[in-house]
């Protein structure tokens, strides 16, 4: 089950929905848009910046010098990747939450012993099985079981082999809930990998508002073309009649919530259609698309304790602006 906080957070409209035809995703996206722009704040939930072209241009973001996290994250998961293979242990699954263009997953299954097979969960499905042709050449041994789905709503897992069970859920995208969701989701991946699984998790650490804000305003414009493309989707599949131009790319260090907002900021007063329901925007309003929160160590494994994970280990790249944790459950799994 979802929990609805979860749901909440995000601005979704309540409901459950996972593995669903595109019809069902189409309608389930323009409910999401109504209900979101429907609200005091104007929202939309981060997951549909990810079609095919905000996909790509995410994977342009990972290699902008602005945006560390990517960086700073492969740097840790090398110098660890021996450590997370041997608490894996032989013949385990791994399983990706949000895998994108599952590149990190190569040093995991690099230091895993035989992996039995790799499971990557993702809500863009084209992308994701580009991504699975190319890792399965690498990889001939390992069961690749793409699931297209949307992983903050409920995931069954396909049948697996009797290995451990590990997720993997990198690039601090548990920064995009807010922490009582990114809770609630932990203990929710806890119930889908069972007892005695591992999670390997890649969380943003709090740091200079300079390097925070330049990551997400990059100077090539990269972030606002991705944040912006959010409106030429809902014109596209959700039939409105948004005027790209007439919105900028806003970006800023939220320091009381510890978190980088992403908006899209109306440069003038306007309304904007989808069928029968009209949408006012006065100048400056603002549709919030992104919460990326930072956390301290602390803080996050306290979240994660109160989700049902042990810490196993912590590290972080020697600037100390990212770390990654991994974590076990108790008991003695399948
Ligand atoms: C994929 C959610 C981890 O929050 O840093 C990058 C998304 N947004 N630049 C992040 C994102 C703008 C990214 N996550």
């Amino acid at each position: 089950m979802v929990p609805l906080s979860l749901a909440k957070s995000l601005a979704s409209s309540p409901r459950s929905a996972e593995q669903c035809s595109a019809d069902e995703a189409t309608a389930l996206f323009r409910a999401d848009v109504l209900y979101g722009l429907s609200q005091p704040q104007k929202a939309v939930p981060p997951k549909y910046f990810y079609d095919e072209a905000g996909s790509r241009l995410f994977d342009l973001i990972c290699r902008l010098p602005d945006y560390y996290p990517t960086r700073c994250e492969i740097e840790i998961l090398k110098a660890c990747a021996a450590e997370i293979g041997a608490l894996a242990g032989p013949g385990a699954s791994l399983v990706e939450f949000g895998s994108g263009s599952s590149i990190k997953v190569r040093l995991l299954l690099d230091a895993m012993a035989a992996p039995a097979a790799y499971v990557p969960i993702d809500i863009s499905g084209p992308h994701m099985r580009a991504a699975v042709t190319r890792l399965a050449e690498a990889y001939p041994g390992v069961a690749m079981v793409p699931v297209e789905a949307d992983f903050t709503q409920s995931v069954r897992l396909p049948p697996l082999e009797d290995g451990r069970r590990v997720g993997f859920f990198p690039g601090s995208t548990i920064g995009n809930f807010t922490p009582q969701a990114a809770t609630a989701f932990l203990a929710h991946v806890g119930d889908v990998l069972g007892a005695g699984s591992a999670l390997v998790v890649g969380f943003d650490l709090a740091k200079d508002r300079a390097v925070l804000e330049a990551a997400y305003d990059d100077r090539q414009g990269i972030t606002a073309a991705f944040n912006l493309n959010l409106l030429a989707r809902i014109n596209r599949e959700v039939g409105a009649d948004f005027e790209p131009s007439a919105f900028r790319h806003r970006a800023f260090l939220n320091g009381a919530e510890s978190r980088i907002e992403m908006h899209l900021e109306s440069v003038r007063q306007q309304e904007v259609s989808i069928g029968r329901h009209h949408f006012a925007f006065a100048r400056g309003e603002t549709i919030h698309t992104e919460n990326s929160y930072k956390f301290s160590a602390d803080a996050f494994l306290a979240m994660v304790r109160h989700a049902g994970w042990r810490q196993h280990a912590v590290w972080t790249d020697p600037k100390g602006w990212f770390a990654v944790a991994a974590l076990e459950r108790d008991g003695e799994g399948r």
